[in-house]
């Protein structure tokens, strides 16, 4: 198969020996596509030195004509993603449960390729919007690629596949003004989801904090939909798949995210690609919840429904491996562009449930690929390609990549040598099957009573979450439906609020300055369901809550005491965190030593947004000196704001008392104190900093 290697020489495909380079030549030569070799780089022909361009340059015209067609479509929704490779590790044999191959063997590596995105925004947008986010996994395994083409919320919009153009319709930019990009406080989307009540537990997760995710290393992954496992013997099991962060998980405030979006629009992608490139691999276990046909009948709601959830608390989650992400991609556009997941890739020993969004997913993936990657071959594309044999008579298309000898290009065949078939065969033991399961009923358009409920799992969300998260959520509200021109669409928001739980629709409407109507009808009763502790992220039982992988900013200046600045950055490299010194020139400050002490980031273009607890070492003079810098009172007003851990020297205290900064548990001096408290957010501090709805 067609690899890239990492001194950037192309190497076709079919076998490592057709080379860009040609064959024989010089290893470094440059060379147009077809191997000649290139005398200058820097000029175009010209009939005379100020004369008209000659259209024999055949380089000049390649290089334009190629570059002319560099972009393919972006991707309809998750359009900007992020991406990496790894494995993913068995803890123990699921032999009993299923026959898929990398669930047999405990301590097996199968390779993987995980992209996260986000959905709304183009693939130029910035990676911090209020947004859902993609979780895509492509297991390589030796009978096929599996790809689990998840999202880090456990539930979904609609609940049939026929309303997918709707909903994307009404998020993305307003048809005729092109705007607003990757955002969903809009009108329209607003429009929509008041309209659509089996949207409103989505909502719930799309208004909290779950939206904001800190790193994409720090939040979940969720299969959603239902899924079958199947065993040898042919015993089926339904299954939901979830990601767990061994990071923990964290999220953003949204004043936050906001600024992290100007502040640095890759923000996600470079934290992912600094924290492999620093060895500080993510990693995520792998769970799943097991359960049969009469559990599923227990339950008040109907499995297949993916506006639903278990609670874990009600079926606990059976942890079965985990993946860790150790490389980078060589080249974006090849593996994180060209990457084309698709539900329908499964193995044997998985297998689709009825979930009728799933069931349209099925055809959704594989034609976008056709206008994506523009060719019925892009399973040949090396990111897409399994690393187990594929042996088939499928044959010819643009862009074949492949050169199948002989005759045989059907089946059945006698080309044999002796008459006998050649060729791949099936195999009916081995080969994936679908389990005959008898289905009747009549033709209908129609969704069956048991997708009525699109209450009491919003209601359950809201009421399982930490207080603080509950008026993030309130204040979420607030924000999206402020933005909304159209007053009647957010009346007909509240009144499908009051039915999630009508204190959360008396805060938003509080928070509007508008009337709280009547609740809008429900198709069912809403139930009041045990609080599921586990979906904070707050006080959760999976919050962040170590330094490890984390950032801390160090603001230093000229005199900063240089064996209290050593100390302070040896402590957290002890506890896994990652010091970045912070000064008003890249080039570093003089401290109290005499030495220069390089910067990693200036003042100016490093706030505080962009780590997770903040340090001030500075002088008595240093400190006079900054307060009259706006960068610095900012840096340490917003990691106050934004709820972070705040150390500082004696000396520093004049730019903490400017920046309002009051003593609470989260502000140390520079000991130990300040590592253990940089690892967490001060939640406590918010109401005394802004009106929460
Ligand atoms: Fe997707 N979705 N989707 N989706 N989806 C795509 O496929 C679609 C849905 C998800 O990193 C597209 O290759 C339909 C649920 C992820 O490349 C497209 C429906 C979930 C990604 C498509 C859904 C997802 C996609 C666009 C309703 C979570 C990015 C480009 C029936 C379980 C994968 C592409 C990547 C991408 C269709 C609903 C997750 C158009 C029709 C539910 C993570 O085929």
């Amino acid at each position: 198969m067609a690899k890239s290697s990492k001194d950037g020489v192309a190497i076709g495909a079919g076998g490592e020996t057709h080379q860009q380079v040609g064959s024989g030549g010089i290893k470094d030569r440059l060379t147009t596509n077809q191997g000649i070799p290139v005398s200058d780089n820097q000029n175009q022909l010209k009939a005379g030195a100020r004369g008209p361009v000659l259209l024999e340059d055949f380089m000049l015209r390649e290089k334009i004509f190629h570059f002319d067609h560099e972009r393919i479509p972006e991707r309809i929704v998750h359009a900007r993603g992020s991406a990496a490779h790894g494995f993913f590790e068995l803890y123990e044999s699921l032999a009993d449960i299923t026959k898929a191959d990398l669930f047999q063997r405990a301590g097996e590596k199968t390779p993987v390729f995980t992209r996260f995105s986000t959905v709304a925004g183009g693939a130029g947008s910035v990676d911090t919007p209020r947004d859902v986010r993609g979780f895509a996994v492509k297991f390589y395994t030796q009978e096929g690629n599996w790809d689990l083409v998840g999202n880090n919320i456990p539930v979904f919009f609609i609940q049939d596949a026929i309303k997918f153009p709707d909903l994307v319709h009404s998020v993305k930019m307003e048809a005729d003004r092109g705007y607003p990009q990757a955002a969903s406080a809009h009108d329209t989307f607003w429009d929509f989801i008041s309209l659509m009540p089996e949207s409103t537990h989505m909502i719930m997760w799309a208004m909290s904090d779950r939206t904001i995710p800190r790193s994409l290393r720090t939040m979940e992954g969720f299969g959603v939909h239902t899924f079958k496992l199947v065993n040898a013997k042919g015993e089926t099991t339904f299954v939901k798949f979830h990601w767990k962060p061994k990071q923990g998980l964290q999220s953003t405030v949204w004043d936050e995210a906001v600024k992290i979006a100007g502040a640095d629009p890759d923000f996600h992608r470079r934290d992912l690609f600094e924290a492999i490139d620093i060895g500080e691999f993510p990693e995520w276990e792998l769970g799943i919840q097991a359960f049969d046909q009469a559990f599923a009948d227990s339950l008040p709601f109907d499995v297949l429904d993916p506006t639903k959830i278990i609670p874990e608390e009600v079926l606990p989650i059976r942890m079965i491996g985990r993946m860790v992400l150790d490389r980078w991609p060589d080249n974006f556009f090849a593996e994180t562009e060209q990457v084309a997941y698709c539900p329908a890739n499964i193995v044997p020993g998985v297998d689709f449930s009825d979930d009728p969004l799933l069931q349209g997913r099925l055809f959704s993936y594989l034609d976008t690929q056709k206008s994506r990657l523009g060719s019925t071959n892009f399973h040949q594309i090396p990111i897409n390609a399994p690393k187990c044999p594929v042996m088939n008579f499928q044959r010819d298309g643009m862009m074949q990549m492949l050169q199948p000898k002989g005759r045989a290009n059907y089946e059945p065949n006698s080309l044999g040598e002796a008459g006998e078939v050649t060729g791949p065969r099936e195999c009916p033991m081995t080969g994936f099957v679908t389990r005959p399961e008898t289905e009747h009923g009549e033709k209908l358009r129609i969704r069956p009573e048991s997708f009525a409920d699109h209450y009491s799992q919003a209601r359950l969300f809201f009421r399982s979450l930490d207080p603080a998260e509950q008026a993030h959520l309130a204040s979420a509200l607030v924000f999206e439906l402020s933005k909304v021109g159209i007053a009647p669409i957010r009346t007909r928001m509240l009144g499908n609020l009051v039915n999630v739980d009508p204190e959360l629709a008396q805060r938003v409407a509080d928070g509007l300055n508008m009337p709280l109507p009547e609740a809008s009808p429900t198709a069912a009763p809403v139930l009041d369901m045990d609080p599921s502790p586990a979906l904070r992220i707050i006080n959760g039982p999976r919050m962040a809550d170590t330094l490890k992988g984390r950032s801390v900013g160090v603001l230093i200046a000229d005199g900063t005491d240089a064996a209290a600045l050593d100390r302070l950055v040896g402590q957290i490299d002890k506890a896994g965190g990652r010091p970045i010194l912070i000064a008003p020139k890249i080039g570093g400050a003089k401290l109290s030593d005499g030495s220069l002490r390089p910067a990693d980031g200036q003042l100016a273009g490093f706030p505080s947004v962009l780590v997770d607890a903040i340090a001030v070492v500075l002088s008595a003079d240093g400190c006079a000196a900054l307060l009259k810098e706006a960068a610095a009172v900012q840096f340490v007003m917003d990691a106050f704001g934004h709820l972070k851990a705040i150390g500082a020297s004696d000396e520093a205290q004049p730019l903490l008392d400017k920046a309002g900064v009051e003593p609470d548990e989260g502000v140390t001096g520079l000991d130990a104190a300040f590592v253990k408290a940089a690892a967490l957010r001060y939640f406590d501090r918010e109401p005394k900093l802004r009106t929460l709805a």
